[in-house]
């Protein structure tokens, strides 16, 4: 039985892994060393200040700042990665995800946003998403990062459901693993190979719904 859905939001709902990406990428680029998009994976799904020292492990730069420099680091990541995001719309979500809300709406199935992303409000505000969702989790509201399984707890606990009924959509490794250890069954979403510990995997919402997800997995 899935009666509880819950989403990441980057890379899920929307594209905004590669603005974090860029964000990081023009930083690293800064300080001189490149940061390939390979190394870019580990960051997915992972906290600000996690993804930093990810970063500046890249670049073996991990012990040259204090903490208040490397608070002042992730302070200018995020002010690039907004100015990236104040260029999104509601057409920036991805294809088949409102088609993929509504279909599990019409279920009756719940909906819950979870998100590491401090930022996850403004970006389901410029994509029109929030009335989409019954709860929403998001950076704010957690106090362990993924693969930490808080999020998705929270998540279900404000749905006031069961973890065994709840189904996590996640683009990252990190929150696999944190759905996982939630207890929860999980789809993967994109690249197979970084997320082949997910229950089941798809490529794109694009014709996905609600009959497939339980044939599928339930
Ligand atoms: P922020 P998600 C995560 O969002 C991103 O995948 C990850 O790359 C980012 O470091 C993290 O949010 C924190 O984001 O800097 O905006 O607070 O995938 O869990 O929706
Ligand atoms: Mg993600």
């Amino acid at each position: 039985m899935i009666t509880c859905c819950i989403f990441d939001l980057d890379g899920v709902l929307v594209d905004t892994a590669r603005f974090h990406y860029r964000a990081w990428a023009d930083m690293a680029h800064e300080l001189g060393f490149e940061f390939t998009p390979e190394q870019g994976e580990a960051t997915k799904g992972v906290s600000r200040m996690a993804s930093l020292d990810i970063v500046l492990r890249a670049g073996g730069m991990e012990n040259r700042f204090t903490q208040e420099e490397k608070e002042r680091l992730a302070t200018e990541k995020n002010a690039r990665y907004l100015a990236y995001v104040a260029t999104m719309t509601p057409d920036d979500v991805l294809p088949g995800v409102r088609d993929f809300l509504a279909d599990l709406k019409r279920h009756g199935v719940k909906t819950a946003l979870g998100s590491a992303s401090k930022n996850a409000g403004t970006i389901l505000d410029r994509c029109a998403l929030r009335d989409a969702f019954d709860a929403i989790v998001d950076g704010t509201l957690i106090s362990r990062a993924k693969p930490d399984p808080e999020v998705f707890l929270k998540g279900a606990e404000l749905l006031s459901t069961s973890p065994k009924v709840c189904v996590v959509f996640e683009d990252a490794a990190a929150g696999i693993e944190a759905a996982t250890r939630a207890g929860m069954r999980s789809v993967g979403v994109g690249d197979g190979q970084s997320l082949a510990r997910a229950t089941m995997n798809i490529t794109t919402f694009e014709n996905f719904t609600y009959e497939t997800l339980c044939k599928t997995i339930d």
